[in-house]
């Protein structure tokens, strides 16, 4: 095969596989759906033009000196969308990242790029059925699963979940148990459990041990959660020099429950939460993160099988290297900071040479529905980019490479390997 049909052939195989998106802030419509005031599945034009990417670049225009903060959170979504659409979209152009994903979603769902008002969009998105959308959507996006984060310390996420049990059986979604408190705050993870009934202390006394293994194994069970997530602090370590209560939580209570269980553990590295407060989920930053910590995990867990991201680009190659000498590491996604078209070429251009099939490339991180449109459609376009040169390079060497071959690798880097992984059918 030479270059051009090369690209073809991985171009096809990218659009025809089904994938699943192993990390998203997506809901089934079964936990309410936007604008319900408690709905946490986020759809339609305005949910997208206010996604918190767009709250801060519209504040790189119009600074808070301007448009006081707490000024545009007391604006309506449609009202906050309305400036975000002025600002980034009509009085400047849409060139950024999260401003073109706006514009080729519309495009995906057959509406008019260039209309110049959100009216019209506004309009057709308030004829569609929330439902039947998820579906549309992920025939689009050739999604075949979404993959959720279910806060079990986020009250509203909570309360749904010991509301109804039927919650976690819309076949379309996963669940995942996200945990953050627990390694990032033990003290208040600790008030937390023991209001909700569980005897954990502090110090770990007691039954704490046994008392947080129940708390966790009892929401694994009733989300039927395929891995356990958190998001870590750049200056997470293990183990932590100054003994960290995350030591313990990680030693004692969730690595051996999750072993017994043959689920594993997500760690994404590297979040710098709040930076600036008055940006709310905006407002978080990246910092570079110690990849010894999770090459000790790997070494001291054999047992255990660990998801991992980093969110610092200086991490990239560490973390690549870490994964060539831990085979219960996998290495997934351009995560947050890093999805954009020249990290994600550079980063999985690095992880292809490192890793060859062996890494899971993208994530979508979606936190709209119609995401999935745009985040897949842009990095399945670099992917294909990638792919064909370094398949290329191989043909060059003058290996029979195959269709087949390139079709069998597609299937691994955005389904088989995750699936495998998780070790869901
Ligand atoms: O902690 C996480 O899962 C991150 O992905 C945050 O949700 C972040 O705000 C985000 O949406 N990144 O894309
Ligand atoms: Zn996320």
């Amino acid at each position: 095969m030479n270059r051009e049909t090369i690209h073809s052939v991985v171009t096809r195989a990218l659009a025809s596989q089904p994938i699943t998106d192993l990390h998203t802030h997506i809901y089934s419509p079964r936990f309410g759906a936007s604008p319900q005031p408690a709905g946490l599945l986020l759809w339609g034009i305005d949910e997208l033009v206010t996604y918190h990417y767009l709250i801060a670049e519209v504040y790189r225009v119009v600074p808070a000196s301007v448009l006081p903060y707490e000024k545009f959170w007391a604006m309506s979504k449609a009202a906050q969308a309305d400036h975000i659409w002025k600002h980034l979209f009509l009085e400047r152009t849409p060139v950024s990242e999260a401003c073109r994903g706006i514009l080729t979603t519309i495009g995906k769902l057959g509406l008019d790029p260039g209309e110049k008002s959100l009216e019209k969009h506004r309009k057709w998105f308030a004829t569609q059925d929330p439902d039947k959308h998820v579906d549309r959507v992920m025939e689009i996006a050739n999604v075949d699963s979404i993959t959720m984060t279910n806060a079990v310390f986020d009250d509203r996420e909570r309360e749904l979940w010991l509301s109804n049990s039927q919650l976690g059986g819309d076949p379309r979604f996963k669940a995942v148990l996200r945990i953050d408190p627990m390694l990032r705050n033990w003290p208040e993870a600790v008030r937390r459990l023991a209001s909700w009934g569980f005897g954990v202390r502090e110090d770990f006394s007691g039954k704490t041990v046994r008392e947080a293994q129940r708390f966790l194994g009892e929401w694994l069970d009733r989300m039927r959660a395929i891995y356990v997530a958190v998001s870590l602090s750049p200056e997470f370590h293990f183990p932590d020099p100054g003994g960290a209560p995350s030591d313990r939580v990680l030693r004692e209570i969730l690595l051996p429950l999750l072993a017994e269980r043959g689920l594993p553990f997500a760690m994404m590295i590297g979040s710098r939460l709040r930076v600036n407060p008055a940006l709310a989920d905006a407002g978080d930053m990246s910092g570079k993160a110690d990849i010894l910590a999770v090459a000790n995990l790997c070494h001291e867990f054999p047992r255990n099988r660990f998801l991992v991201t980093m969110l610092a680009r200086e991490n990239q190659h560490e973390l690549c290297v870490a994964a060539r000498k831990f085979g219960n590491l996998l290495v997934f996604g351009c995560w947050w900071f890093l999805n954009n078209p020249s990290l994600i070429e550079e980063i999985t251009r690095m992880r292809i040479e490192l890793l060859g099939t062996s890494f899971v490339p993208q994530h979508s991180d979606a936190r709209i529905l119609e995401q999935l449109l745009y985040k897949w459609e842009h990095t399945r376009s670099i992917l294909a980019k990638v792919l064909a040169e370094k398949y290329a390079d191989l043909a060059a060497t003058g290996w029979p490479l195959q269709p087949s071959d390139i079709q069998r690798d597609v299937r691994l880097y955005l389904r088989d390997t995750f699936h495998c992984f998780v070790r869901s059918k």
